[in-house]
């Protein structure tokens, strides 16, 4: 890497000596044999058709790509939400791309059409009102239609209440891992604070031992939830600023030291549905055979993956940052409760502390 960027430093330091020579051998030469440093008619006729050439080649990298790389995106979103936060991007996505074609196409062409030539003189064209409203009015109009829909969806989504009885759940962010706390019985999260974070006595999360809504808690490390309910999020970072990022649920959150913040949303797909998605079987397949390869040449951990849903950190959060995540799994009702019931609760962490 240091020898390409040193490689890369004498490059750039040569093409600037070769110019700065060629400057000075520009201000030495006489009026009348500097005029061969002028553009001819060829020479702007070429430019002219290199236009093109780069019209073709912005055009041709944009089809390469969306041929090639479509597959990396996301698949289907699998929250009730998602759908319409898709829908957004990819009439975003639409106009940008019908409105590039065309003018990229325009710029390019008229760039062509008008190039220099022997005699021709440039029209001087002042102001045109009409042509100035058209231009003006249509983005406004755009612009305004997709600001006002994003708002309405970003309302619409951030709306975080507890109508429909939602499951509430805390994501406690700390360099560099995430745990999950469930309201328990009660649905209700107990008091927490950093500095009631007691290590010797595990209380990890900082937990208010004396009041009765943290006793039923449960603190756990993977997450778990049922498909069909609405979960109300408050997250917690105990350090630095994390961001909880779930990119299957199109959501995401940032987490701030002394506040807590909210995100709401309601999983539609569980993830036995989610891994028998096409999007999802090919980009196993595929993720696999790259796997398979490497564990062939002896690289450590290349086991076969299996697809799940992930809470990641999307804030450079220090030098782990890149592994903090937490699986998600989204089940039936019958799977969660079965689970849940089977964790142990702070209360009975405590007590076995004393
Ligand atoms: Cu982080």
């Amino acid at each position: 890497m240091t020898t390409l960027l040193i490689f890369t430093v004498l490059v750039l330091v040569a093409i600037a000596v070769w110019q700065m020579t060629k400057i000075f051998e520009l201000s030495q030469l006489k009026a009348d044999s500097a005029n061969s440093q002028i553009a001819n008619d060829a020479d702007n006729r070429t430019n002219g058709y290199l236009l093109f050439g780069f019209l073709i080649f912005i055009y041709g990298i944009t089809i390469f790509s969306f041929a090639k790389y479509s597959k990396v995106l996301l698949p289907e979103a699998a929250s009730a939400h998602g759908g319409e936060y898709d829908t957004l991007m990819w009439i975003s996505f639409a106009i940008i791309f019908f409105v590039q074609t065309i003018t990229q196409a325009l710029l390019h062409y008229f760039g062509y059409k008008y190039r220099g030539e022997e005699g021709k003189k440039a029209l001087f064209y002042a102001d045109n009102d009409r042509l100035e409203f058209i231009w003006t009015i249509i983005p406004v109009i755009v612009l305004a239609g997709l600001i006002i829909w994003g708002l309405y969806s970003w309302t619409n989504i951030m709306d975080v209440n507890d109508e429909d009885d939602p499951l509430i759940v805390e994501l406690y962010a700390q360099q560099f891992n995430w745990q999950a706390r469930y309201g328990g019985e009660d649905n209700v999260l107990g008091d927490a604070s950093v500095r009631l974070i007691d290590i010797d006595r595990a209380n990890v999360l900082g937990l208010d031992e004396s009041d009765p809504n943290a006793t039923d808690d449960v603190i756990v490390k993977e997450l778990h939830l049922p498909v069909g309910r609405k979960v109300n999020f408050y997250m917690r970072s105990q350090d630095v600023l994390h961001s909880a990022y779930m990119p299957h649920f199109r959501a995401q959150m940032n987490c701030v030291p002394g506040m807590i913040t909210e995100f709401s949303f309601t999983p539609t797909i569980t993830t036995e549905e989610m891994r028998l998605n096409p999007d999802v079987v090919d980009k196993v397949k595929r993720t696999n055979a790259i796997r398979a390869e490497q564990a062939a040449q002896g690289v450590p951990n290349k086991d076969p993956w299996e697809f799940d849903y992930v809470l990641l950190c999307n804030k450079i959060c220090g030098k782990s940052h890149y592994n903090m995540q937490m699986k998600i799994i989204v089940e039936t009702e019958e799977e969660y409760n079965k689970w849940i019931a089977e964790q142990g609760t702070f209360g009975a962490l405590m007590a076995s502390m004393e």
